[in-house]
Order: C-alpha cells, then structure tokens, then sequence
C-alpha cells in the first residue's frame, strides 16, 4: 500500500516538517481489511524511500490531486512487473476515467463499502474493474491497523479520524464531489471512537475530521467519554459551531481541546455568497475568536486568496486583521478549483483554468485566471502574506493582544516555533527523531504546564472553571 508523494521525497524544494505530519490513515484503515493470512506493508513515500524493485501480488495506491502524476508513474512501473494495481482516493473520485488507463481496478469515494467487497470478489477470482461506492457507514469499521504506520517518522503519529465529510457544501471543497452518491457526513458510534482513542499512546492526539463539531450530540458524547482520560488535542471546526455550540465547546476543552483548525477562508463577505459557504455569512470572526481564546484555545486561522471580490489589497488586510486579533498561526492557500468541484465547473465554463498539471494544484500556484488580480499579484501576495504574518514583529504584536505573561509566551513559542525553526524540524526529520519533538509540542500545548486551580490567575483563562463559563440559554436547553 503506498502513498505517494506530491513531488520526489529528495526534492530540495520538499518541505518535510509539512509532510511528516500525519501517518496515511486511509491506507492503515483499508489495511484493517485484509485477512490474518496477507502480507501487508504501508510505505508513505513522504517520510521513507520508496523500494521499486519487489513483487507484489497486488499494488493499492492512494491518489491526492498532487500526488497523481508520481502515483501513475509509481502504477505503471508494478504493472509492468507483472502485479495487479489497484488505485484510489480523492484523485480517482474526480477524475477516474483519467486513472483507469493506469490500473487494474479504481475505486470512487471511500472504501469501507467498496475494498471489502473487492476482496471478496478477488478471492472468488471474479472482480470487477471499477468500484463505486453507495453504503456509507462506519458501523462495522474495523480497528485501523496502526502496527503498520511507523510512528517514529511522524511529528503526530496519533491522528485520528473519527467521521467522514462534513455537513456543508462549499464550492470550492473536495467534499461534495467524493462523497456523491451517498450519505456525505457520517460519524462512528461514540464508543468506538473512545476506544479507538484509548489504544492511542501518550497524550497528544490530532482529529483530522474535516469538521468534528458537525454532529454536535456525536461531538458533546465524544467530549464527555473523553473527559477525565487526560488528552491533549486538535482539532478543526467551523465558525458557526464555535458561535452556536458553546456547550459543546466547553465539553471539548474540558476533554483537552487546545488548538482549533477554523476556515475563515475570506475576509470579504461578498467572496462567501459565490462559493455557497453559508456557515459563515453574517458571522462575527472577531467574537469567534476571543471565545476560543478565553477558554485557552490557539486558533490556527485558514485563508483562501483569490476569490472574485479579492483585489490587491486582500492580503494585507488580511493578515492585519489576523495578527490584531491574536490568531497564533494562519495557513494561507491560492483559490484552486480541484476537478469534479462546483467552482471548477464554473471556472472551466468561462474559460479560466489555465492548464491541468496537477502537480501544480497544490494551494501555491495560481491555476486559473483571477478576476480582480493578475496571476503574478495573486502568487506574490500569496507568499508576502506569509513573511508578514510570520515576521517576529507580527508574532510580537499578536502575542501582545493576550492577557497574561503564559498566554503571551505560548503564542510566542507555538507561532515562532512552527515557522521559525523549520531548519531544525528538517534536521530532527531528516535523522528521524521527530517524535522527540512531540513533548515540546505538548509543553506549549498545556501553556507550559498547568497550576493548581487557586494559583491561576487572568493570564490563563483556559483554566476557569467550566461552570464559571457564559452558557446560551438557546443551546443549553438544546442539549439538554
Ligand atoms: C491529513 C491530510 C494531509 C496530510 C497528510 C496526508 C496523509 N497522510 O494522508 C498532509 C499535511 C501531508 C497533507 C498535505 C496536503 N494536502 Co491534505 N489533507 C489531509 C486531510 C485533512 C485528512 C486525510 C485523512 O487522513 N483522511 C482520513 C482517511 C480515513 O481518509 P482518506 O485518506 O481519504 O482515505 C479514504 C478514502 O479516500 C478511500 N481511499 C483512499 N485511497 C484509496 C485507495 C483504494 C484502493 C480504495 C479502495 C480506497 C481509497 O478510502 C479511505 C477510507 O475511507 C484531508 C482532508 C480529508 N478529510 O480527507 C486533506 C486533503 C486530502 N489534502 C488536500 C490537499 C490539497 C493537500 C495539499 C496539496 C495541501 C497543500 N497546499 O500543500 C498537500 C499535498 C498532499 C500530497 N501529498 O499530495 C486536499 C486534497 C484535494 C484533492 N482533490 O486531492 C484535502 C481533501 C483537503 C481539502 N479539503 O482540500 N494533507
Ligand atoms: S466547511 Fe470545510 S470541509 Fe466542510 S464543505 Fe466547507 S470547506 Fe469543505
């Protein structure tokens, strides 16, 4: 089982603290699968090389957009040798008659109904070329197969994913498009997920759901279960759910929450009406934000550029309004539109997607023709938006917008530390000693550490008392 990676490994432009994140999970799920009987290696071509010269039986790659190039040249060579290559993932979703000249079978949307059916029907001697799939459910999931991810190779080796999709339906999302066909959010039963987090070593754990707050009862009974087992985690979630669900926030801090995924996306509002994300028309961010921060969360904020209302001066205002509101890291991303997305049917319709190398529909370069920017305004704001919002003085600025001495240093040490120190996360990488770096991560996680209850003062809201927190009269009743 391989993923492959977006450009060679040794490229010198490769950036591994990026890609040494997160351990494939999809594969190790579809790994669950197999019988006791089968021979199974996962090889993740991000973090380890990849050896082209065995002979396998059967060949699955994962497909990403980025990746799909390397992942055809990777289906060719096994094919030439003789074994069966089997591909899929989000790439194949979008795109399958472009993959099936490089496989043996492909498989469209997740694989939970699809991969078991597939190994039936091989067993039998009888399967078909192309799997799609209807029956979405994680009931009957097996344990992902963990003891085959290497988890020294990763700065996060305990991710997990706990749904599939996500309720909302932005144009520009992968998600309307994979999940077609069938339900497009699910959530595994509350109890399998705890357990699923309890075979999970040490503290840290990072939920890679697209949106872990989309069900809220299935989110408020994960928390619950969580609390008390001692966690420290990640997580994304949307706007609205920071805004409309604070109970089901408190749980989640109360379980460990300390740092939250939020798609702001855009800072003009005109931008959000096009691209139907309706979650978050008419939002307060700013508000969204201090909540977060009062209850001791970080914000990791996610910015897309290049929307239609987005003129030259997007990406100062953007970053300014980041930075004065005390945002600790931002992700920023050039508007690309992925094939089989709503956005990409309109820009292909008007003639504004420039070239299909897929190689380059990786959030950094500009494949379509921008309305209000040029392509080179749009790139070159891209990468200035980052400098800025990274400079120490932009760190500096944020960290000052926080109440206390801890609040301030762990801004300081989780901003400064994630960008700038990437040579050093590419030696500890490169010699493969990133796990060493987790209990860092973990320090500055907690705020360096936690205080008994009476010593804390106004510099560590996170620490107040749950029952001290504001509660909506709305959505308590809604819970209850
Ligand atoms: C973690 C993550 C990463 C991690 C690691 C990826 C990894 N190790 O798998 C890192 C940080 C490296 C990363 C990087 C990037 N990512 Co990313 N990432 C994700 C994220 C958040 C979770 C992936 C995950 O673990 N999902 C959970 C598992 C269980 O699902 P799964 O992997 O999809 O596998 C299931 C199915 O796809 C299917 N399946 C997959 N392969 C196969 C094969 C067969 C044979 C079968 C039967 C089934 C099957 O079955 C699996 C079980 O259901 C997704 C969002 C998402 N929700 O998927 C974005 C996402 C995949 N990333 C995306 C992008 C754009 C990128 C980047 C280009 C971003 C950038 N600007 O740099 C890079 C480049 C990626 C690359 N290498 O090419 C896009 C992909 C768009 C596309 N159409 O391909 C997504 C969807 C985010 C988004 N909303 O746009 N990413
Ligand atoms: S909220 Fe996020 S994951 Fe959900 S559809 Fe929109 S962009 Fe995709």
């Amino acid at each position: 089982m391989i993923l492959p990676a977006l450009t060679e490994a040794t490229s010198p432009f490769f950036r591994p603290i990026k890609y040494s994140l997160f351990p494939p999970l999809g594969l190790a799920t579809l790994a669950a699968y197999l019988g006791d009987d089968d021979e199974v290696t996962i090889c993740d071509e991000h973090v380890e090389k990849l050896r082209l010269d065995d002979e396998p039986d059967l060949v699955v790659i994962q497909v990403y957009i980025t990746s799909a190039r390397r992942s055809y040249e990777i289906a060719d060579h096994y094919r030439r040798r003789g074994a069966r290559v089997v591909l899929g993932g989000l790439h194949v979703t979008s795109l399958p008659d472009e993959a099936a000249s490089h496989a043996d079978h492909i498989f469209m949307g997740p694989g939970e109904d699809t991969w078991p059916q597939f190994l039936d029907d091989l067993r039998r001697g009888a399967p078909a070329f192309r799997y799609v799939s209807h029956e979405r459910t994680l009931a009957a999931l097996p344990p992902i197969r963990r003891d085959l991810i290497k988890r020294h190779l990763y700065l996060v080796p305990n991710s997990i994913v706990v749904s599939r999709g996500c309720p909302h339906v932005c144009d520009f999302c992968y998600k309307v498009a994979f999940f077609q066909g069938g339900k497009q959010f699910y959530t595994m039963e509350v109890d399998r997920a705890l357990a699923e987090i309890d075979r999970l070593p040490g503290r840290h754990l990072y939920f890679l759901d697209d949106h872990l707050f989309g069900n809220p009862n299935f989110a408020a009974a994960l928390f619950d279960g969580m609390a008390g087992m001692g966690r420290l985690w990640q997580a994304a979630g949307t706007v609205k759910s920071v805004l409309e669900q604070p109970v089901v926030l408190e749980k989640a801090v109360r379980s460990g929450l300390r740092s939250l995924f939020v798609g702001f996306e855009t800072v003009n509002s005109a931008n959000l009406q096009d691209q139907r994300k309706y979650q978050n028309i008419g939002r307060d961010y700013s508000e969204a934000i201090r909540r977060l921060h009062d209850l001791g969360v970080m914000v990791n904020g996610s910015f897309v550029f290049g929307m239609d209302h987005d003129g030259p001066d997007v990406f100062d205002r953007t970053v300014e309004w980041a930075v004065e509101n005390g945002i600790e890291t931002a992700t920023y991303h050039i508007l690309t539109p992925y094939p089989d997305t709503a956005l990409y049917r309109r820009m292909d319709a008007d003639n504004r997607v420039l070239h299909h190398d897929w190689d380059l529909f990786d959030t950094r370069h500009v494949v379509f023709k921008p309305q209000s920017l040029t392509p080179q305004q749009l790139e070159d704001g891209y990468w200035r938006a980052y400098r800025d919002f990274y400079r120490w003085g932009a760190i500096w600025r944020g960290a000052s917008s926080k109440a206390g001495l801890r609040s301030r240093l762990r801004h300081l040490a989780y901003a400064g530390g994630w960008k700038k120190f990437e040579p050093l996360w590419d030696l500890l990488i490169r010699s493969k000693q990133v796990l060493h770096a987790l209990p860092v991560l973990e320090t500055i996680l907690t705020g360096f550490g936690s205080r008994p209850a009476s010593a804390q003062s106004s510099d560590a809201p996170s620490s107040r008392p749950l029952e001290e927190l504001p509660i909506l009269d709305e959505e308590a009743r809604a819970s209850a």
